[in-house]
């Protein structure tokens, strides 16, 4: 593909508008007008605190990626920015169309609002990465503030997963807390202009080098500033390296079955709090173990339907 049609692009950007506010069911629907998913794109998910950087990075990175992967299909960008803008952080389309790389034709950028107000995702990014992926693209770069349960669904469903951090912001301790950086497959220490980056990256190196079995990826910690080529080109090689490693010790098969388990688990957790949101009373049950009863024979009777 050299560049998607204007007519595709607005049908793509339909879809994902109708996919980001669709229920449950309504999800179901469209995707089984899709064919079943594949690994053919790449998913290389960016995730971090809120203003760590994820938008800058993800616009200065996409121009490596577009060179990486010209007439192979292109590149998807797609942002999910907090619904508050309480971080500082700018939605990223408005960052990405400052750029230069705004107007390259195999470049598609598209950002939505998270709608639960607790996670940073929003509540279906799982099918919205299916259909991006559904118009051929040979990669997709998602931003996604990172906190909580959401995450590890997001881990599990992208080839390779950057964590953004920010020098001395405590982040390092807070990420080991949280268990997050087991998670991630390259360290992203942004804004190394700031004073104290290498200190946090040398933090972050040691933590990370403790935690790896023999044989597993090696996740590196690459620093990286806006005035700096150097920390994006390094970047653009771990996430090339690493795609590669993935695609030579996963097992597809093994792959395709954990993202439909986060898949069917998130679909179910959205319908329960649909349920809950259109029918409170399911929670006036004399105890808990009758509430949690009722709604599931309420969920089994819809499901039926
Ligand atoms: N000093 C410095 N500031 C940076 C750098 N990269 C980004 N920033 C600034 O950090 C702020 C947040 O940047 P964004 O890219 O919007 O951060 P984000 O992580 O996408 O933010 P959210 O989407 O709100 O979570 C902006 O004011 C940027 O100009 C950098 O390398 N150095
Ligand atoms: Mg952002």
């Amino acid at each position: 593909m050299s560049g998607l049609a204007p007519r595709t692009r607005r049908a793509l950007g339909r879809e994902l508008t109708r996919l980001s506010q669709a229920s449950v069911t309504e999800s179901l629907t469209y995707r089984a007008q899709r064919p079943e998913p594949s690994l053919d794109t790449s998913r290389i998910g960016f995730t971090g605190a809120p203003g760590a950087g994820k938008s800058t990075l993800i616009s200065r990175l996409a121009k490596y990626r577009l060179a990486a992967c010209r007439d192979q299909g292109g590149v998807a960008i797609l942002g999910i920015d907090p619904t508050s803008p309480l971080s500082g952080g700018s939605i990223l389309g408005d960052r990405i169309r400052m750029d230069a790389i705004a107007n390259e034709p195999d470049l598609y950028i598209r950002s939505l609002a998270s709608r639960s107000s607790n996670d940073g995702l929003a509540d279906n990014v799982l099918d919205l990465l299916e259909a991006v992926e559904g118009y051929g693209f040979s990669e997709v770069l998602l931003e996604t503030v990172g906190v909580g349960q959401a995450e590890h669904a997001i881990r599990h469903s992208v080839d390779t997963l950057v964590m953004v951090l920010q020098p001395n912001a405590g982040d390092a301790v807070q990420a080991m807390k949280s268990g997050i950086l087991e998670l991630a497959d390259i360290y992203v220490i942004n804004k190394a202009d700031l004073p104290g980056a290498k200190k946090s990256a040398s933090e972050i190196r040691g933590i990370v080098q403790r935690s790896q079995p023999q044989g597993a990826w090696h996740p590196p910690v690459i620093e990286v500033s806006q005035a700096e080529e150097k920390g994006l080109m390094a970047l653009d090689s771990a996430v090339t390296e690493h795609l590669a490693w993935q695609s030579d010790h996963r097992n597809a098969g093994e792959t395709l079955r954990r993202r439909r388990h986060y898949h069917v688990q998130s679909l179910i957790v959205r319908r329960v709090s649909e349920l809950l949101d259109h029918h409170p009373q399911l929670l006036d049950a004399p105890t808990l173990p009758e509430a949690y009863a009722d709604i599931l024979r309420t969920l089994a009777l819809d499901s039926r339907q």
